[in-house]
């Protein structure tokens, strides 16, 4: 058995059941209104939908998802269409519908004694941190395409970030979930309990699935205290070693206070503040590599303030840091801030470029970054490399820019050739080829050789279990049969 999808194109008929069932505002079937569905932000996949189910609530969701399962019709679930890896993009056969749960986006409760919040798939990531925070609260998960990701998308891909190096990836986060299955049945598993020993926690299967096994449609996740201290810095730096010497220096001093960890290359700072507008650097001269760190903490009496000033003097001292601006105000640790989320922005506006959003143990990450910069040099002369992400996961983006004047066409021709190049010393490095973007329709090519054997064989029975017919999410994750 495998996954191959073999998808019917829906037909006028049951377009038609689909209009009765959802009403006007729940279906798209003009071609200008579906376009924008059938794109990703970074313009790099093109397909083209039969139409657009913008249902309301689970119950309109899973018989419309029966009504497209008996006719064989394939499903793409879209969230805020932020996929890196074309995760949320329709195949260019036209005869895929796609799902997007953007009008199912109320926040049903938030519990204070439980720390517990139940919302819907279509909520954004950012406005689920707001209702947290007027709680009292904090949803600890943040990504630079917060404002747009919505929670459904968020799980789906089991998406990581900036506060992993503290409380995990969206995985640590859920305690329940409901989902629409392939075959329209709800899987209802919203339980806010802390400890369920039932059989298989089956709402981890759909976290991290890519929409491949069903439809995140609500859930229950895990919040924290919010904080009462935040204290921000941006530390020029040698480079990686010197940036994973100053975060042991933190987390001697207590692990507890480090909210974010995040590396950038000085080729990446430099890519933002020529090409973002709004954006400068707050230190006297650029340097090879900055940290951009957190504190914060819940506490009363924590005086964070010294813990930075006093961890950065000694660093200073060592010669670690170079240089470091600690923000004076709510403003600058925005803006502070600012300089690390434009990274994606910045390297789009500076023309094409390859993305490897890669995790490695912690201790390697300075190695990869110099290995994989020379094996990109030795690939294509005047090549950029700009990575930076989540050092204090261990999880790097190294995207490489393409070289100036180079036609931006024949640079992603090569784009197996250099995910290949870099793959291999990830591999050398125990890491992984995708750590938090999910493999989308970009590297299912990869499954084979990194998770081949019986740990793929399971993941495509489980697949054939929930999906027989291969109507979720076609192409995204597994590599066609054969
Ligand atoms: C981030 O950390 C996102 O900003 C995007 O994961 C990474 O653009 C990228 O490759
Ligand atoms: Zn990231």
């Amino acid at each position: 058995m495998t996954a191959t999808p073999s998808s019917a194109p829906p037909t006028a008929d049951l377009l038609a059941r689909l209009a009765d069932l959802l009403g006007p505002s729940g279906i798209l079937t003009e071609t200008s209104d579906v376009a924008p569905y059938c794109t990703d932000w970074r313009s790099l996949y093109h397909g083209r939908a039969a139409a657009v189910l913008r249902p309301a609530s689970t119950a309109e969701l899973a018989q419309a998802v029966s009504l497209c399962a008996a006719a064989g019709v394939a499903m793409v679930p879209q969230g805020g269409n932020t996929s890196m890896v074309g995760g949320a993009t329709p195949d260019e056969s036209g005869r895929d519908i796609v799902v997007c749960l953007s009008r199912m986006n109320r926040v049903r409760r938030i519990d204070p004694l439980d720390h517990t919040m139940e919302l819907e798939a279509g909520v954004t990531l950012k406005a689920a941190q707001d209702a947290a925070r007027e709680a009292g609260l904090m949803l600890p998960l943040s990504i630079s395409s917060e404002g747009s990701a919505q929670i459904g998308g968020v799980l789906a891909t089991n998406a990581g970030g900036n506060n992993t190096v503290r409380y995990g990836n969206a995985r640590e986060l859920v305690l329940g979930l409901e989902v629409v299955l392939p075959d329209g049945s709800v899987f209802n598993g919203l339980r806010r309990l802390r400890k369920d020993n039932t059989g298989y926690a089956l709402r981890q299967l759909f976290v991290g699935s890519e929409g491949t096994l069903g439809f995140i449609t609500s859930a229950i996740l895990q919040l924290q205290p919010q904080p009462r201290a935040v204290e921000a810095a941006l530390c020029a730096v040698a480079g990686a070693g010197a940036a994973l010497a100053l975060f042991s220096a933190f987390r001697a001093q207590d692990p507890a206070l480090i909210q974010a960890f995040e590396y950038m290359s000085g080729a990446g700072m430099d890519l933002v503040t020529r090409l973002v507008p709004g954006t400068s650097l707050p230190l006297a001269e650029p340097a090879p590599a900055y940290v951009l760190v957190e504190l914060a903490t819940p506490r009363r009496d924590a005086d964070l303030r010294t813990v930075l000033e006093d961890v950065l003097a000694g660093m200073f001292e060592a010669g670690t840091v170079s240089d470091a601006v600690i923000a004076e105000s709510e403003g600058q640790r925005l803006a502070l801030w600012k300089l690390r989320e434009e990274h994606a922005e910045a390297q789009r506006r500076a023309g094409a470029s390859v993305k490897n959003d890669v995790s490695v143990p912690v201790s390697r990450v300075p190695e990869l970054i110099d290995r994989a910069s020379a094996a990109c040099a030795a690939l294509i002369p005047g090549i950029r490399p700009a990575p930076f992400g989540h050092i204090g996961d261990g999880n790097i983006h190294f995207n490489l820019v393409q070289p100036e004047g180079m036609d931006p066409a024949a640079f992603l021709a090569q784009d197996h050739r250099i995910m290949d190049t870099v793959a291999a010393i990830v591999r050398d490095l125990d890491g992984s080829f995708s750590a938090e973007h999910g493999v989308g329709r970009l590297k299912p090519y990869m499954m084979p050789d990194w998770r081949g054997g019986a740990e793929l064989a399971t993941m495509r029975r489980i697949k054939d279990a929930i999906d027989p017919h291969g109507l979720m999410n076609p192409g995204t994750l597994f590599p066609p049969a054969g």
